[in-house]
């Protein structure tokens, strides 16, 4: 990348960083205003009701529960009750929010021995859940493509354009995806935890994205009884949701670049790196979790464009199909020829609908973007991966071809799951 590329990008972070740090400061500034002043009030007013109470007295005491606060004890807790962070649990969690990267920070080692160890474990650990990640990303991403695969043979049969199905199925994705993962946790969470609905939806946001504040956790209010099958659940939404939403976020990434390259299209300049670098970053300096992503959501995107049929199929192949899942008979030359206009953006006669456009975006960067990605993920990846094996070694639209001829029928998702383990 050039020096020029990067230096527009700092100045692009630079400026999102500033733009947040002032909307930050104007929501939250005046809040803790008034909690410091209610805070001295409250001091104030109990020294007055107990005059007998040295003032410097209560400082120090404060200042003792401030500590025990930031150590993870908590002060109130009496000597019946005294809760232990490092109970096998707390301990198994806290491995968990290391390897997954989450890092709450609500407990966190205070031992020297504690902090050497976590350095290690989380060297090892992290990569570590990477692999088993990649594995559940394309596990997820099979089952989803399944699962949207057979909506899609309706709207084939309906005749929809390619691209059309396209933003439906990825659409179907994005709705699927937040029901099974945001929407349906976010409930449990009001429920099991006693959340106001925003805090939960924050708390599921700010855990999939790994941003994890640790103001929120689940599990963690040591003075409420949790079910026992309560956080054996949160352990398997974490996993299937950290997959989901690495594909969400790697898809929004895909949605700038290309909007950043029509820009370029249109103005030229600095802009169109921009685009660049967002493909090559998210590949290869993320490392393991993007590549996953990018299979995950890729799986039944390809899905979607191999199922693609020409818009005016020979009347033949289309009644041969029989249920949801059959993949469709080797197209020959013609609808070859047909699908590859439309993954190489060589469309034209029809007039564009705003729909089209997107969906041709998305066509867009299947063909083009995810091959490069997929190509340098390789690089990247310890993962030895034969799936696009074929697909790398040759031109773009020639490779696209081969998709449709060889394995990759709409059975990319069955070879898929044959191959991965
Ligand atoms: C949990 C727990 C939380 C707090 C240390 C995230 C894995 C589910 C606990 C969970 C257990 C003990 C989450 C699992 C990951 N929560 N006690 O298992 O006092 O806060 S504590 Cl939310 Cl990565």
């Amino acid at each position: 990348m050039k020096k020029k590329t990067v230096l527009a990008i700092l100045v692009v972070v630079l400026t999102y960083l500033v733009v947040g740090a002032t909307i930050f400061q104007l929501l939250e500034q005046p809040f803790e205003s008034s909690l410091q002043t209610s805070i001295l009030e409250a001091r104030r007013s109990f020294l007055d009701e107990y005059q007998c109470v040295d003032s410097l007295r209560l400082d120090q005491l404060m200042e003792q529960m401030m500590l025990a606060i930031e150590s993870g004890v908590d002060p109130i807790s009496n000597s019946s009750n005294l809760s232990t962070n490092w109970d096998l649990g707390s301990s198994f969690f806290f491995a968990g929010t290391i390897i997954t990267t989450i890092g709450y920070g609500n407990i966190s080692p205070k031992t020297k021995g504690g902090k050497i160890f976590c350095i290690i474990y989380a060297l090892v650990g992290i990569p570590m859940f990477g692999f088993l990640l990649a594995g559940v990303g394309d596990q997820l991403g099979s089952a989803l493509g399944q699962l949207i695969g057979r909506v899609e043979e309706i709207f084939l049969k309906w005749e929809v354009s390619p691209t059309r199905i396209r933003v439906i199925s990825t659409l179907l994705f994005i709705l699927i995806g937040c029901l099974m993962f945001v929407s349906s946790p976010v409930l449990v969470f009001e429920w099991m935890e006693d959340w106001t609905l925003l805090d939960s939806v924050y708390f599921v946001v700010v855990t999939l994205t790994t941003v994890g504040l640790g103001d929120y956790v689940a599990g963690g209010d040591s003075k409420r009884v949790y079910k026992e099958w309560y956080k054996p659940l949160v352990w398997f939404w974490i996993l299937l949701g950290l997959a989901y939403f690495a594909a969400i976020l790697s898809m929004i990434g895909d949605w700038l670049r290309v909007l950043s390259r029509r820009t370029r299209a249109e103005m030229g300049g600095l802009t169109a790196q921009a685009a660049n670098w967002t493909a090559n970053i998210s590949t290869e300096i993320k490392g393991t979790r993007p590549r996953l992503s990018f299979d995950f959501h890729d799986k039944f995107q390809r899905a979607a464009s191999l199922r693609q049929k020409p818009p005016l199929p020979p009347p033949g192949e289309r009644e041969g199909e029989s249920g949801g899942s059959e993949p469709p008979s080797p197209p020959g030359g013609k609808p070859q020829a047909r699908a590859l206009e439309s993954l190489c953006g060589s469309r034209s006669g029809d007039s564009q609908t705003p729909i089209d456009f997107l969906g041709e975006n998305l066509v867009f960067i299947d063909a083009e973007d995810s091959d490069r990605r997929s190509a340098l993920s390789q690089r990247v990846s310890p993962r030895p991966e034969a799936r696009s094996h074929k697909r790398r070694s040759q031109p773009k639209c020639q490779r696209e071809a081969n998709g449709y001829i060889g394995g990759l029928e709409p059975g990319g998702r069955t070879r898929d799951k044959g191959e991965n383990v």
